[in-house]
């Protein structure tokens, strides 16, 4: 039944259909089933409802030789029929969709790996830490291991606004809230190879953020063995490999492009870094500071310490603070703040 259901509404299958990418989660077909199941219930009453009516338009029109009738006021059957019938119909959606809905929201009993997702203006970053990997790495891709369940606790800085993840393959969402922990489970069933998504499949915010809103997207990379996901996170988020100045142009890209310039008088959401090392730097109110390795790192680490010339406050910049990696991070921040010349 679900996957006759499907396959009328989803001519493509698996493999993807008008609506969505291919159900790559154990929840998709539960959520296409319940989703094809109203839309049909729709699209059927739609068509008859609509149908009766421009067919009784015709056949009861006005005309010469046609006597009116009297307008009957009451037909309990009729009545009654039009009454349990959708109410019927409503109990069957509700007790599947219920059904799907409890299935969405309860993780499974057994080891489910804890996925740390911080969802900002606008980017999105993914916690990689433990024996597994060897280190932690702040990536801008979500890796997962096909078949194991996975909770994402989501967030958002304190100052930033709400987001919200969703990842069409998964047929999962859930809302990323300043200051507060949600969560979210979900377990893949194929990798995106599998899926025929070799660029990994999409994620995206689907909760208007502001300016950059429609740029807050990433990939979610699913594979067979630890050992490909281990690679894949360390591709993604390994700086230590990097000298300073490469390193910083990569954290540069993955957590400030989307604010600040790099380019000589191109003021962003943020001043511009080109040309600002080492220089006297006005303050909103009325000081001045040295664009130095101090400055940098409170700017990092509490922008609302100090306002630059020309930009409010509170800050619109959101901390970031890489915890025991700050000092990798400043270190290639500021190695390539100075190659900004
Ligand atoms: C959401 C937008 C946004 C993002 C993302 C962002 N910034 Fe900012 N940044 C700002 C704004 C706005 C200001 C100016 C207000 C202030 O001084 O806090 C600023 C100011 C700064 C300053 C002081 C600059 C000056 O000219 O005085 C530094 C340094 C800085 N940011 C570094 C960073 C770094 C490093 C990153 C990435 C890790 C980053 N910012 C990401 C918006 C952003
Ligand atoms: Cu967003």
């Amino acid at each position: 039944m679900n996957s006759l259901l499907g396959h009328i509404a989803l001519p493509l299958g698996r493999s993807g259909s008008f609506w969505f990418p291919p159900q790559s989660s154990t929840v998709a077909a539960g959520h296409d089933f319940v989703y094809n199941l109203i839309l049909w219930l729709c699209i059927i009453f739609f068509v008859a409802i609509c149908g009766a009516t421009a067919y009784f338009m015709v056949v009861y029109r006005k005309r010469p030789g046609h006597k009116e009738e009297v307008t009957s006021t009451h037909n309990t059957k009729l009545e009654v029929t039009w009454s349990v019938v959708p109410l019927a119909l409503l109990m069957v959606v509700f007790g599947v969709s219920t059904y799907w809905y409890m299935e969405m929201v309860t993780p499974p009993d057994e080891e489910v790996y804890e996925l740390n997702v911080t969802a900002q203006k606008w980017r999105w970053t993914f916690k990689y830490s433990g024996e597994a990997v060897g280190g932690t790495y702040y990536c801008k891709y979500m890796h997962l291991i096909k078949d194991r369940p996975y909770q994402s606790i989501m967030t958002a800085p304190d100052n930033d606004v709400i987001h919200s993840m969703f990842i069409p393959a998964f047929r999962v969402k859930q809302d990323c809230v300043p200051g507060r922990y949600n969560r979210l489970w979900f377990r893949p069933t194929q990798t995106h190879i599998e899926a025929g998504m070799p660029d990994g499949f999409d994620l995206f915010c689907t909760e208007y953020c502001g300016d950059s809103h429609s740029n807050m997207i990433t990939k979610v990379f699913v594979y067979e063995t630890e050992a490909e996901w281990v690679a894949g996170i360390k591709k993604d988020g390994d700086l230590k490999g990097l000298n300073p100045e490469d390193r910083g142009a990569a954290i540069y890209a993955q957590f400030c492009s989307t604010c600040h310039s790099t380019k000589a008088g191109q003021d962003m959401i943020g001043p511009s870094w080109h040309g600002m090392w080492g220089k006297e730097r006005d303050l909103a109110d009325g000081t001045k500071v040295t664009y130095d390795e101090n400055y940098v790192r409170e700017s990092v680490l509490e922008p609302n310490a100090k306002i630059a010339a020309g930009f409010a406050k509170p800050s619109a910049m959101t901390p970031f603070n890489w915890g025991a990696e700050n000092d990798l991070y400043f270190e290639g921040l500021i190695a390539y703040m100075k190659t900004l010349k």
